[in-house]
């Protein structure tokens, strides 16, 4: 029994949608015996997966070939490093979830801040070609949604379509989708993925900023990322900005979240759990912290070292960017939570070594910020990013 239902978990886990799984082991009672388990002969089994594939390529490639104007977006867990040489014939430019694996890769065929150009410009598609899961950024599924033509290619048959929007879904995995598609479409010119080139390096130029704040706490992660080490990003807006300023220069280690579960439980344990693996930067917020406070006792007994930045806003911060956050009344006590703890006694309770400076050397870091400020400090961002774009779409 426990040899196949492992097998069949580890499957479980692996496809058709990669994912944690829960396992329920009832105890029979008394729960206790003196008696000696005795192993039974066990055989487990052996899953092997299908890849699905394309059935009439030509037809897309035909079609996809008369396309000028498209993009490809790559959501969670889209695993398709071929979507390279699918964009270089067709010209279109590859937009990268923060966890599609893809952004690590760092290639040259990466629009990287295709979220701020999207806020800041009206630019449409004829196009969306959508790879994998869910994606995280707001802006970019409003804009896919507006294309005529919305394509969704994933290996399983799973709904993936908030707004009831896709046109065409293509049961087939991701990859090979790219790479049967590669093979039979001829070079396209690439003016139009040159106009986005141009626009993501411009939008580059203005993301700096203090490593006090909180999009600087990214950024710092971005210079500390090696291949060798995994970066955790929690929920709200750590991941959200991840999704906006994360963009290392050379490749990383794999970039985990934990999206599409409930939200900000569990975020510290999901750490621990990757840290028996590899080395981990993770990056969470107060609230997430304080919801998994516990499992701060699992990061001494990781096979690898975990370096847990918090970023303490003094309560919820995502609540400041939404409609609530003008009626201060409510959004203090009951959506922000607003508190004044700290984690200076959190972590030597467990034994872990803490610091306030991003710099040091130690196991828990805490960084002081201000909710108000921070929201102004994104609008003041966005609305400088907007000024600079918009000048050179005039050009
Ligand atoms: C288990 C659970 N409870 C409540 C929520 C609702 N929720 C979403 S974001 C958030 C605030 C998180 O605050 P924090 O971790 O400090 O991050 P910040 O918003 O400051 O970036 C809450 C409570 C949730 N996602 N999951």
């Amino acid at each position: 029994f426990l040899a196949t239902t492992i097998a069949q978990a580890t499957a479980r886990s692996l496809f058709p949608i990669p994912g944690p799984v829960q396992l329920n082991c009832p105890f029979s009672e008394p729960f206790f015996s003196d008696e000696k388990a005795t192993a039974l002969p066990y055989v487990p089994t052996n899953y092997f997966f299908p890849k699905q594939t394309l059935e009439n390529p030509e037809k897309w490639a035909e079609e996809f070939g008369k396309i000028e104007k498209g993009v490809i977006i790559l959501g969670g867990d889209a695993n398709a490093p071929e979507a390279k040489a699918l964009s270089e014939k067709l010209g279109w430019p590859i937009f990268p979830d923060i966890i599609s694996s893809y952004r690590e890769l760092r290639d040259d065929r990466t629009i990287s801040h295709y979220h701020h150009i999207l806020k800041s410009l009206e630019l449409k598609t004829d196009v969306v070609l959508h790879l994998g899961g869910p994606i995280v950024s707001k802006i970019l599924l409003q804009w896919m949604i507006k294309a005529p033509r919305l394509i969704h290619v994933a290996e399983h048959p799973k709904r993936c379509d908030p707004h009831h929007s896709v046109t065409d879904r293509i049961i087939c995995t991701p990859n090979t989708f790219c790479q049967q598609l590669a093979g039979l479409i001829s070079q396209k010119e690439e003016s139009w993925f040159a106009m986005w080139k141009d626009l993501s390096t411009r939008a580059k130029e203005q993301c700096a900023f203090s490593p006090l704040s909180e999009p600087g706490v990214i950024q710092w992660a971005q210079k500390m990322a090696t291949p060798g080490t995994a970066l955790f990003f929690g929920n709200s807006m750590p991941i959200r900005d991840a999704d906006m300023f994360f963009f290392p220069t050379s490749p990383c280690g794999p970039i985990f979240a934990n999206r599409g579960l409930s939200g900000i439980d569990g975020n510290i344990a999901t750490v621990a759990g990757i840290a028996h693996h590899m080395p981990v930067i993770a990056i969470m917020g107060d609230q997430t912290a304080l919801h998994d406070l516990n499992s701060l006792a699992q990061l001494k007994k990781t096979n690898y070292p975990v370096k847990l930045i918090i970023i303490n806003n003094g309560g919820g911060g995502i609540f400041s960017f939404v409609a609530i956050g003008k009626r201060k009344d409510v959004l203090d006590p009951y959506f922000a939570a607003a508190h004044d703890r700290t984690f200076a006694h959190a972590a030597p309770m467990f034994d872990l070594s803490y610091s306030t400076e991003l710099e040091q050397d130690a196991d828990v870091i805490e960084v002081f910020t201000n909710r108000e400020e921070n929201l102004m400090l994104h609008q003041q961002f966005d609305e400088i990013m907007k000024t600079s774009l918009q000048e050179i779409v005039k050009i």
